[in-house]
């Protein structure tokens, strides 16, 4: 066991001030693996101090300098890739390959991208008669959740840093590892000390005390609707900036014209992967009803492929699990339909849940509603395109989504929908497309241009 007991602050290590540790457990195993200094109201102050120091010095550097500083920090994000990849397989469960492929890839994805957008982006231009600035907002308080780790990280702190703001971060307390990871790659990177600072710690604790801080310029959140809520009505009151990226419960429209197996192929994989605890997970699949028994023989047979402990991870912690289990027996208890997976835990060890389908899931049933967080889907039945519009629209959230069928009808549908994302027959990523919620999933967006304008204000020259 290690003991991990500083924060990072102001471009050193130092002690934490509080007294209390946070233990961090492998999922797949349940052992403690380490702990990690629980952050008190005064490390968040400290930390705070040292973001507003620097602030002046790095908003006024050059793009192009800033520019050069994220590129170094993608280039040791790349180094250590394996180092990433096995760190967030010990602290969140992540198979292997899925932490590689994504968990650690990803990121450097995302910091190239903001390394190219810091110099090529126009923090200056000419309207009409007004020169119209764009300026870096301040210091950022970015909270974390644990689910992509180091993903979430970085989509915060590379548009921000490339925006001349100062951040400090508050890691999830289930994953502060891969946190640990990203300050150690920060240092070497050469980032000037105090634009980038670490206060690991408990959301209630040392979160709020970031959130309501009247140093933070702006606070980006990541996590649940309920938290999100709160700290959008914290920022409103203290009139601050504000970006939340909240829960999602996506739906999977499969029109009549797609090709059935692949689409149910990869609604199911797009679910299991990362064990369901993505917030664009395509939870809801929605089959005509000419189609829907087919679709749920496929469904069913696609998500026993994924064996607990070898292609499916387990859930982060213990809560996570009984929670996602809750969910499970109280889709059954609504009368849903069973057709792979159910509550009993596959394996004596690891917060492991099976794949999971429910079929005969209707609107009005809990989990067609609420967002579970675990490796379960939904197949839902439709008369025509406006009954699945109806059903796609139905919830508070509206994040992602995919479409399936002939390329015009699948994109006019995607326009149709509430929601800020949409996959066409497949959708592949891209760093440079926006990602954020309509509705309940929240206030802002992540990624490309639209990620670095979260952190930049507006001012106009007028001559
Ligand atoms: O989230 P929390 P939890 C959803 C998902 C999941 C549920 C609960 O449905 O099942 O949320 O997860 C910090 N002030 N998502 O409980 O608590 C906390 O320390 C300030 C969706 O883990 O919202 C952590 O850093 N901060 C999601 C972060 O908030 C506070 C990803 C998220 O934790 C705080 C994760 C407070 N009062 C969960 N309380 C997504 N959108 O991707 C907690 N935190």
């Amino acid at each position: 066991m290690k003991a991990h007991d500083g924060m990072y602050i102001g471009g050193v290590w130092r002690p934490a001030l509080g007294a209390g540790t946070i233990a961090v457990v492998d999922p797949a195993d349940e052992q403690v693996i380490a702990h990690v200094p629980a952050g008190s109201p005064e490390d968040v102050d400290a930390a705070v101090v040292a973001a507003r120091d620097a602030f002046p010095g790095w908003a006024a550097t050059a793009p192009a300098d800033r520019a050069a500083r994220i590129a170094a920090l993608r280039d040791v994000l790349a180094a250590r890739k394996d180092e990433v990849a096995a760190t967030v397989t010990a602290e969140l469960g992540a198979p292997p390959r899925l932490a590689e492929a994504v968990h650690a890839g990803l990121p450097v994805l995302v910091a190239g991208s903001y390394a190219e957008l810091a110099a090529s982006y126009a923090f200056e231009e000419t309207v009409g008669n007004s020169t119209v600035l764009h300026e870096p907002v301040g210091v950022v308080g970015a909270i974390t959740p644990w689910n992509y780790p180091l993903h979430q990280i970085v989509a915060k702190v590379a548009p921000a840093l490339a925006a001349g703001c100062t951040v400090v971060l508050k890691p999830a307390e289930d994953t502060p590892l891969t946190a640990r990871l990203f300050a150690e790659a920060v240092h070497e990177s050469g980032l000037p000390g105090g634009v980038f600072n670490l206060v690991t710690g408990l959301g209630p604790v040392a979160g709020q005390a970031l959130a309501e801080h009247p140093g933070v310029d702006l606070v980006s959140f990541t996590g649940s609707t309920a938290v999100g809520r709160r700290i959008g009505a914290t920022a409103g009151g203290a009139v601050k900036r504000v970006a939340l990226e909240l829960g999602g419960k996506s739906a999977n429209v499969i029109l009549p014209g797609a090709d059935l197996p692949r689409a149910v192929n990869a609604g199911i994989a797009n679910v299991m992967s990362n064990s369901g605890q993505t917030c664009s997970a395509w939870t809801r699949m929605l089959v005509h009803r000419d189609r829907y028994e087919e679709a749920v023989a496929l469904a069913a047979e696609a998500a026993a492929k994924y064996v607990p402990g070898d292609r499916l991870g387990p859930l982060v912690s213990a809560r996570q699990r009984d929670r996602v289990r809750g969910y499970i027996e109280q889709g059954v208890a609504e009368g849903a339909r069973l057709v792979a997976g159910g509550p009993e835990a596959p394996r004596e060890t690891g917060y492991y849940v099976s794949p999971t389908v429910f079929a005969d899931v209707t609107p009005d049933m809990t989990i067609a509603q609420e967002e579970i967080f675990g490796p379960v889907v939904s197949l839902m039945r439709y008369e025509d395109e406006d009954d699945a519009l109806r059903i796609a629209n139905g919830t508070v959230y509206g994040l992602a989504g995919a479409v399936w069928g002939e390329r015009d009808e699948a994109v006019a549908f995607a326009r149709r929908m509430d929601t800020g994302q949409v996959d066409i027959n497949g959708g592949r990523f891209n760093p440079l497309a926006p990602f954020g919620g309509y509705k309940q999933s929240g206030v802002g967006r992540e990624l490309g241009t639209h990620g670095l304008a979260e952190y930049l204000h507006t001012k106009s020259l007028q001559f």
